[in-house]
């Protein structure tokens, strides 16, 4: 994990021959915004697998600055009772700085887990980005962790979370307003519904992201997914079977139809245009190590136009050797 994570000469190769043991798993995305309690969700989750005797890997990705490099801090501590466990592997990724860096390590740190021979693999990332998200997306199954208040649903549409979840976790239901926003998320997800199959949803959904087609059914039942909303209190336990169940419930949809595969080729296509975003960025990168200085120089002392800056180095990535 440590020469994937550095890039370290012949990375790639290595890769190359893991992928073709990976496969087995099944990936789990946590996500949702700072401190409503996806590592303690997590921790919950290591445990119920644990008890079924399944080997569990778990990467946390912090997209936060090392300014406030605490949260990974967090994680750990959330999870640590897990630690001296040889069946449970925790890693934790921060941002490195790096364009499309971040995503390409998360993506193949849960390959290498995969191969490693993990049942359960989950990815905690806090869903504020667009790296976050796609992450989010690798995953075959996401829970999308909500608190009550705070307008944390609000803001979760803004982010468009609410397209990427399959499964909804209402954590800290011991607090004020849990039911209001288990109401509240159930009437969005119903209205979202309505709209994708009225045809009229905004771009993005219309791509039928969980591959819900007509109807409310049970989640699990083959052709159809509704995201179930999940009442739970991760720090007591409570909730933490029904979240299991659903999980595994959405797995086995998955596997058992044609919606489920529709999902299933959505994840394949989103993984290939991830690893080659991530090798499109670094082969640039590669190639205008001298372009960049020339180019802000030319920004700041002749005053370039930037787009026609960006076009020249566009024209210089393409340009045949
Ligand atoms: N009251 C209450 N507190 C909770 C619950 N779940 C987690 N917490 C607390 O919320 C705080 C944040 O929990 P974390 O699990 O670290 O949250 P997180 O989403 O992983 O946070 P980041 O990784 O920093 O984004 C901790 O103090 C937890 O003990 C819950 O169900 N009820
Ligand atoms: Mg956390």
């Amino acid at each position: 994990m440590r020469l994937i994570d550095d890039r370290v000469e012949g990375y790639r190769d290595r890769l190359k021959d893991l992928y073709r043991h990976t496969g087995r798993a099944h990936v789990l995305g946590v996500t949702g915004t700072p401190g409503v309690g996806k590592s303690t969700l997590v921790d919950r989750a290591i445990e119920h697998h644990r008890a079924l005797g399944r080997k569990v890997g778990v990467v946390a990705v912090d997209p936060s600055s090392p300014l406030s490099g605490g949260a990974i801090l967090g994680d750990r501590i959330r999870m640590q009772r897990h630690f001296l466990d040889d069946q449970v592997f925790i890693r934790s990724l921060a941002t490195r700085g790096h364009l499309g860096g971040l995503s390409r390590s998360a993506g193949d740190i849960v390959r290498v887990l995969d191969a490693f021979g993990c049942d359960v693999i989950v990815v905690e990332t806090v869903g504020v980005g667009q790296d976050e998200l796609e992450i989010a997306r690798l995953a075959h199954t996401t829970v999308v962790v909500i608190a009550p208040g705070g307008g944390d649903d609000i803001q979760a549409i803004k982010a468009g979370i609410l397209e990427v979840g399959d499964i909804f976790a209402v954590n800290k239901a011991d607090r004020d307003g849990a039911d209001a926003t288990v109401r509240d998320l159930e009437g969005m997800l119903a209205l979202d519904e309505a709209l994708v199959r009225m045809g009229s949803a905004p771009r993005g959904h219309s791509a039928a992201p969980r591959a819900r087609t007509n109807g409310a059914a049970e989640p699990g039942v083959a052709g159809v997914w509704v995201p179930p909303v999940v009442k739970c209190v991760a720090t007591r336990s409570e909730g933490m079977q029904e979240l299991m169940t659903a999980c595994d419930r959405h797995r086995a949809f998955l596997g058992a139809g044609e919606a489920g595969e529709m999902r299933l080729r959505q994840r394949r296509e989103e993984e290939l245009a991830l690893i080659f975003r991530e090798r499109l960025l670094s082969g640039a990168h590669d190639r205008l190590r001298t372009a960049w200085p020339e180019a802000h120089h030319s920004l700041h002392v002749g005053r370039a136009d930037p787009y026609v800056v960006a076009d020249e180095l566009v024209a210089r990535v393409l340009a045949p050797d």
